[in-house]
C-alpha cells in the first residue's frame, strides 16, 4: 500500500513537524511484540512502547480477544444514566492498583480529559465544602498535563502554552534539574529542598485561593525527570499544612513504567487524586481515569438534592466505553498475573547501566532514568534546542529504531518484556547515532 500526496495533505498531524514529515513519511503498517513493521517492510524496534502506552508489547492476544468479544457483545452503551458490567469490574480492579484510600474511579476518554476531570473535581470539592475561592492551581515548570486548557494552565512546557492566550490562573514550581544533580542514577540526592518553594508560592497567593497542586511524580514528556529524594514528601506535607489537594498525574508513571503500580507507590507519597491513561488499556483503545479518595467523592454525594439529580455535571460520551473497559480488564489482569512490575524492577538496573554509559559523549548534557524510562538531554545548536534530538532520532529510525525526540531530549521507554540483548543493540545504535 502507498500513500498519495492528497492523503498526506488531508491529515494535519498532532505534535509533529508536518512539513518535514510529509516530505519523508515514516509509516507503521503492523506491530507485534516489541517491534513495528514500517511501510518499507523494515522491522523497527519500539523504543517508546508506542507513546508510553504499550508496556505489554503489541498484538497481545488476551487483550485483542477481549476486545473482539466485547464488540460482538455490547459495542457501545450509553455512558450517562445507564451502565454495563465491565466498567464496574474495571473500576474495582483499578482500585486494587491504587494506594489505599484512592478508591473512586471516574472514567474519561484520554489522558488530557483525565487531567481536566481532576482539576474540576478539585474546584468543585472546595465549592461543596463552602470554600469556592479555593480555585487556583499550582503546577511545575516542564510539567506536562495534556493539551486542554486546564492541563495547559498547570503544565509548564512554555512552547505548548504561549500561543493560546489566557489560561487558568496557575503558578509554577521550579523544575528539579539542577547543576548538582545532572547524571543522577534514579532519584537525585540533591534538590529535595526545592519543594520548600511551594510554601512561599502558597503564602503569596493565599491558601484560601488555592485548590490543588498538580505534579507528575516523575516528569515524563519533559524528558524523564525523577523527583529528588525527599521532594515529593515535602510537597505533600506543605499541601497538608495549607489544606490544599495534591493531584498526581500518573499518565506515564502509573501501571508499571516505574516498576510499581504507581509513581505514588514507587516514591512513597500518596496524593488525594490520581490520573491514569495510556497503560490502562495497553494503548489499544483510548481511555483515562481520575481516581479520588472516598472522602472527596463523598462530599459530592452528601448533598441535599433529590437522588435522581446529578452530583457532578461532567462526563464524556466515551467515558467507560465498553470496548476500552474490556481492554483495560485484560491489560490490568496481565500486569498482575504475569508480575510485570517485578520484571521492570529486575531489568531496570541493566537499563540504567547502559543509558549512563552515554555520559562520555560531549553532546550529552544530562542523563536521567527510573524503572524503564530514560531521558537524555543533548547540547543545543545555537538557538535550536530541538534540532539535535530530531537528527539523532532520524539516524535511529534509519537503523531500525523508534525513539522519541521532544524538546532538547531523546526519550527511551521500551516494553516491560525487553531483553538485555535488545537493550545492548539499542544503545549501540544510539552510540553510533550520537557520534
Ligand atoms: N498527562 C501526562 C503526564 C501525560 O504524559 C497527558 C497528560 C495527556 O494524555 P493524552 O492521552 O491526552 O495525550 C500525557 C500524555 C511523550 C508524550 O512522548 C507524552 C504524552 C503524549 C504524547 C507524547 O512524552 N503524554
Amino acid at each position: 500500500m502507498t500513500i498519495t500526496s492528497a492523503q498526506l495533505d488531508a491529515h494535519w498531524m498532532p505534535f509533529t513537524g508536518n512539513r518535514q514529515f510529509k516530505k519523508d513519511p515514516r509509516i507503521m503498517v503492523a506491530a507485534e511484540g516489541r517491534y513495528y513493521i514500517d511501510s518499507n517492510g523494515r522491522k523497527i524496534f519500539d523504543g517508546l512502547s508506542g507513546l508510553w502506552t504499550c508496556g505489554l508489547g503489541h498484538k497481545v492476544t488476551r487483550i485483542n480477544e477481549a476486545i473482539k468479544e466485547q464488540v460482538d457483545t455490547l459495542d457501545f452503551s450509553p455512558s450517562f444514566q445507564f451502565g454495563h458490567f465491565k466498567s464496574f469490574q474495571l473500576a474495582e480492579l483499578i482500585t486494587s492498583f491504587t494506594p489505599k484510600g484512592l478508591n473512586r474511579v471516574f472514567f474519561t476518554a484520554s489522558g488530557s480529559d483525565a487531567v481536566e476531570t481532576a482539576l474540576k473535581i478539585a474546584r468543585a470539592y472546595w465549592a461543596h465544602k463552602g470554600l469556592p475561592s479555593k480555585s487556583k492551581f499550582i503546577g511545575r515548570t516542564k510539567g506536562y498535563h495534556g493539551v486542554n486548557f486546564g492541563g495547559l494552565s498547570v503544565g509548564g512546557i512554555e512552547a505548548n502554552r504561549k500561543i493560546f492566550g489566557d489560561l487558568l490562573p496557575a503558578n509554577h514550581l521550579k523544575e528539579t534539574i539542577t547543576s548538582e544533580n545532572t547524571f543522577s542514577k534514579g532519584q537525585p540526592l540533591d534538590g529535595g529542598s526545592l519543594a520548600e518553594e511551594l510554601d512561599g508560592i502558597i503564602l503569596s497567593q493565599g491558601p484560601e485561593n488555592i485548590a490543588a497542586v498538580v505534579l507528575e511524580p516523575l516528569s515524563g514528556s519533559a524528558g524523564v525527570i525523577p523527583p529528588p529524594k525527599g521532594y515529593l514528601e515535602r510537597i505533600k506535607s506543605i499541601c497538608d499544612k495549607h489544606e490544599i489537594l495534591l493531584i498526581f498525574d500518573e499518565i506515564i508513571c502509573g501501571l508499571g513504567r516505574l516498576g510499581r503500580a504507581s509513581g505514588s507507590e514507587a516514591f512513597g507519597v500518596v496524593p488525594d487524586i490520581m490520573t491514569i491513561a495510556k497503560q490502562l488499556t495497553n494503548g489499544v483503545i483510548p481511555m483515562g481515569a481520575a481516581i479520588v479518595k472516598s472522602e472527596i467523592h463523598d462530599v459530592f454525594m452528601d448533598v441535599n438534592t433529590p437522588n435522581y439529580m446529578l452530583e457532578f455535571p461532567h462526563g464524556y460520551t466515551y467515558s467507560a466505553h465498553p470496548v476500552a473497559c474490556a481492554a483495560g480488564i485484560a491489560s490490568l489482569s496481565m500486569l498482575r498475573e504475569e508480575d510485570y512490575f517485578k520484571r521492570v524492577r529486575d531489568i531496570a538496573p541493566y537499563f540504567e547501566s547502559l543509558i549512563h554509559e552515554l555520559k562520555d559523549f560531549s553532546v550529552v548534557k544530562d542523563i536521567r532514568n527510573f524503572g524503564l524510562a530514560g531521558g537524555i538531554t543533548l547540547e543545543h545548536y545555537p538557538s535550536e534546542p530541538a534540532r539535535r534530538p530530531f537528527e539523532v532520532a532520524m539516524k535511529m529510525w534509519e537503523k531500525g529504531y523508534y525513539v522519541r525526540y521532544a524538546g532538547d531530549t531523546i526519550q527511551i521507554a521500551p516494553a516491560f518484556s525487553v531483553q538485555e540483548t535488545e537493550l545492548d543493540e539499542l544503545f549501540e545504535s544510539l552510540r553510533d547515532s550520537l557520534s
